[in-house]
């Protein structure tokens, strides 16, 4: 009985380690290293930044998203490899930046996920740092519905992250400037998504009922 005890107990302590261990990432080009460009292309439109980034869309209204390598001397360098990406607010009009990324497996509603970003913005144009809003999508071209929001700050890089449980399952996680803060240049890298862990609780609890049982057996 002891040795079946045991054996219990390190299934569930495995158990734990497993749901606690490293996530799954689900994006697969959250960092933008994948794309065919050269160099710095700045104010690519929609379709021309889909030609140039896989597994990327784009689709804001302000149709100029910036990708920017390693030698582009605007905000800070990339976080994350050797590109970064840019998203413009425009200064006069609602006109945003968009952008929407493929998953790895899709987002299914109810469950909660772990999104995270590196964001700063530039005020060598624009006078404001606008927060950047993430949703969920099932259109690679329309914004969905708005599930975290994270304010950037000036000049160096802040990590954004939040959890959020999906309103819906969705195939595209997607990203945009905050359309009510116009005037707004924000430089994006790094991001993330994957789904919470299930609970170590519930190894915790099995282990429990393990120790009860053997409590029990030991009577
Ligand atoms: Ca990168
Ligand atoms: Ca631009």
């Amino acid at each position: 009985m002891k040795s079946l005890f045991w054996r219990g107990a390190l299934a569930a302590v495995s158990l734990a380690g497993a749901a606690t261990g490293s996530a799954v990432e689900l994006l697969t080009n959250g960092s933008f290293e994948n794309n065919h460009a050269v160099g710095t292309v700045y104010n690519n439109s929609n379709s021309e930044f889909e030609a140039l980034v896989p597994a990327v869309y784009a689709f804001g209204t302000s149709s100029e998203v910036d990708l920017m390598d390693w030698a582009d001397t605007y905000g800070p360098k990339p976080s994350s490899g050797n590109w970064k990406i840019a998203l413009h607010a425009k200064v006069s009009t609602p006109d945003v930046d968009a952008i929407s990324f493929d998953l790895k497996t899709p987002i299914v509603g109810g469950k909660d996920y772990n999104v995270s970003f590196d964001a700063a913005y530039i005020t060598a144009y624009d006078p404001n740092g606008g927060p950047i809003q993430v949703g969920v999508s099932n259109n690679a071209h329309s914004f969905g519905t708005l599930v975290f929001t994270g304010v950037p700050t000036l000049g160096t890089w802040t990590t954004l992250a939040g959890t959020f449980q999906a309103p819906s399952d969705g195939y595209y996680l997607t990203v945009r400037n905050d359309p009510g803060v116009p005037g707004s240049w924000v430089h994006l890298d790094n991001f993330h998504l994957s789904v919470v862990p299930e609970p170590a609780t519930l190894a915790i609890l099995s282990l429990g009922a393990l120790l009860t049982l053997k409590k029990r057996t030991a009577k």
